[in-house]
């Protein structure tokens, strides 16, 4: 597991607010700190008690570690430690207590759906990259509003929602516009994204996300699926337009070099090691 670094960045997303500076050798809760002494902040949008946010802890007593209900407050990093009441980051000290802008104590369950193929000239031949020599893949990535950071286009798994379900929702919803669209083309958009979800992907990632959004108290965590489209006719082919939480959308060339949102850029990693694509 690698440190969490994103989830410590000085000023909090949405907000001026500025998280305590929790040093490499102090991130562990496990070392001792009596100094520590980290901001408390939560959304005031999450402080009008939205339907799908948790509400202040003390007005109610969450399952922790278990099925609460619909909403799953399981970790897929195994079990997480509550403290006085609170759940406590599984990764360590961000700097800042409360939820931020999360809706959930404890995990906050997204999906992300990585669909690629591979790079090719307009005669339908591969480009193979000029210095590693190797293929190059990309994949379907957006422009977040939020921050305007290149990202996969996922979202959060809803309270029961199947994972292979929200991963449609979600492209379908943030590559395609699903949200935007006539009854009709929303059936039609949901129809093809299911058939081309329909070949098992590939299970890149699952577990913590290292999201500029966490906080000591609540953070992301996902299941990454990668999608892959060999032959160039099938994904090649949607017409992308961006919907909901994106900004804009493209297709991205696979490369180390790409800065993207969270974690995101690992999970490509890993994509291009099994696909032995450039990085
Ligand atoms: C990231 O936030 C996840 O990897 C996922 O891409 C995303 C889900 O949050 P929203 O896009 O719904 O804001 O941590
Ligand atoms: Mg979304
Ligand atoms: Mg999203």
């Amino acid at each position: 597991t690698t440190m969490h670094i994103k989830a410590r960045c000085p000023v909090y997303p949405g907000s001026d607010t500025q998280r305590f500076p929790v040093p490499d050798d102090k991130v562990c809760w496990a070392r001792n700190w009596p100094e520590y002494s980290p901001v408390n902040y939560t959304a005031p949008s999450l402080l009008q008690q939205p339907d799908w946010a948790d509400p202040e802890i003390s007005s109610f007593s969450p399952q922790f570690n278990s099925l609460d209900g619909s909403v799953d407050r399981t970790s897929h990093d195994g079990e997480y430690c509550v403290q006085y009441g609170k759940p406590l980051n599984p990764r360590g000290r961000t700097g800042l207590t409360g939820r931020g802008l999360l809706g959930r104590w404890g995990p906050n369950h997204a999906a992300d759906p990585i669909v690629t193929r591979w790079k090719r000239e307009s005669d339908g031949q591969c480009v193979p990259h000029a210095i590693s020599k190797r293929p190059v893949l990309q994949f379907v990535s957006i422009k977040r509003k939020d921050c305007g950071e290149w990202a996969i286009p996922g979202g959060m798994v809803d309270p029961g929602e199947l994972v292979s379900l929200t991963l449609q929702r979600e492209f379908s919803e943030e590559a395609m516009n699903s949200l935007q669209a006539s009854p009709e083309e929303r059936d039609k958009i949901y129809e093809r994204i299911k058939q081309l979800f329909s070949s098992t992907g590939f299970q890149v990632y699952k577990g913590y996300v290292d999201d500029p959004r966490n906080t000591d108290n609540s953070w992301m965590e996902t299941v990454a699926v990668n999608f892959h489209d060999e032959t160039g006719d099938s994904v090649s082919a949607l017409p992308l337009q961006a919907g909901d939480d994106a900004g804009q959308v493209c297709w991205i060339d696979v490369d180390s070099s790409q800065a993207l949102y969270a974690s995101h850029s690992q999970f490509l990693q890993i994509v291009a090691k099994v696909r032995h694509a450039h990085w």
